[in-house]
């Protein structure tokens, strides 16, 4: 007896569940159209950021060309040891050695008396060239400038 109750209830809930599968698939859930509430806004562009001022441009003159060009004479050494200048320029020479220095071309175009510790020569060149020169105390010393 009890298992014919228990087949019986079985059989019932499967045909019950059967039933619910049969009406779930009668039944297909139907998309409802909702309209759509608002379109969605356009999205918006980021902001700019503000836009710098620009600075003002100022008429832009050619850099003046330095006049007046310094060598240290040190460690019986010119320094700089080749030196581009342009037409015009004048050289100043300072002599920072104890020992007695000079700036001497071969040609005479520069020529300094000795110049001891502090001292200074200076020349102007007015002429394109190269100009080599050495001191004539220690003539291993050379230098050259030239005159663009
Ligand atoms: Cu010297």
């Amino acid at each position: 007896m009890t298992k014919k109750k228990s087949f019986l209830t079985f059989s019932m809930i499967f045909i019950l569940i059967l039933g619910l599968l049969l009406v779930g698939c009668a039944k297909p859930a139907e998309k409802i159209e909702m309209p759509s509430a608002q379109p969605a806004p356009a999205p918006q562009p980021p902001p700019l950021p503000p836009v710098p001022e620009q600075p003002k441009v100022e008429e832009t003159k050619a850099p003046e060309v330095p006049t007046i060009v310094n060598v240290e004479i040190k460690g019986s050494k010119f320094n700089p040891q080749d030196l581009k200048i342009k037409v015009g320029t004048t050289v100043i020479w300072t002599n920072q050695d104890s020992a007695s220095h000079t700036v001497t071309s071969s040609d005479k175009t520069l020529d300094s008396p000795d110049l001891s510790k502090g001292q200074t020569f200076s020349y102007t060149f007015t002429t394109l060239g190269v100009y080599n020169y050495i001191c004539s105390i220690h003539p291993y010393m050379k230098g050259t400038v030239t005159v663009e």
